[in-house]
């Protein structure tokens, strides 16, 4: 138990136990993109789970929307330093998506709309720990946020939470994305500053 409360959290204090090594409090949100901002028409928005037997389901928005969701808070870190606490989102649980999936794959390739991939262990999809989310502070997500939807993976550095997201791949083996490709760290846990590959 760290001394600071999380009664002292909206306060930009860099000893805060909840602010992993080297990152910065904002409490504006900024926008990073690596090109233009696509746009995606709803009915024509799909979302495509493929299994490593090459099987494959896929959502439209209304067939995604009708699954279960949850509100989820949660503190974003980005590797370009700033992180963002309390943050809170409306998404559909991966493990929802994946609960008529047979699948024993490692890995996970995510892609969006626009051409952006990015990867990682299956297991740190699952048991709650990511969604596909469509709001964010209670309004439809915004399309600079990723909107319509986007992966949430906040326990890795945000650039793992891929917006405008189309699909996730389950995979035998590990394809690094655009960034990991890029030399951003192939895992990106923040709190072992996992920023670039050599980290
Ligand atoms: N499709 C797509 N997803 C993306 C990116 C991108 O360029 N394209 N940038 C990533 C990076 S590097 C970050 S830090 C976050 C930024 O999310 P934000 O713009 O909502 O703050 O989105 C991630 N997801
Ligand atoms: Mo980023």
């Amino acid at each position: 138990m760290g001394i600071v409360s999380r009664g002292f959290r909206g306060r930009a204090r860099v000893d805060d136990p909840a602010l992993p090594p080297g990152q910065y409090l904002t409490t504006d949100f900024p926008v990073l993109s690596a090109g233009p901002t696509p746009q995606i028409h709803l009915d024509s928005w799909r979302f495509g789970l493929t299994s490593e037997d090459g099987s494959s389901r896929s959502w439209d928005w209304l067939g995604f929307r009708r699954l279960p969701a949850e509100d989820i808070t949660v503190d974003l870190h980005c590797v370009t330093k700033w992180s963002k606490f309390g943050t809170a989102w409306r998404g559909v649980s991966i493990d929802t998506l994946l609960e008529h999936v047979d699948t024993s794959a490692e890995f996970a390739l995510v892609s969006s709309y626009g051409g952006y991939t990015t990867n990682l262990p299956l297991e740190d999809l699952t048991d709650g720990k990511a969604w596909i989310a469509f709001e964010y502070d209670g309004a439809e997500l915004h399309p600079e946020h990723g909107g319509p939807a986007r992966l949430l993976v906040p326990h890795l550095y945000l650039w793992k939470s891929a917006k405008w997201v189309r699909g996730i791949e389950l995979r035998n083996d590990d394809e690094p994305g655009f960034w990991e490709q890029l030399g951003y760290h192939n895992y990106g846990d923040p709190w072992r500053e996992q920023r670039y590959w050599a980290d």
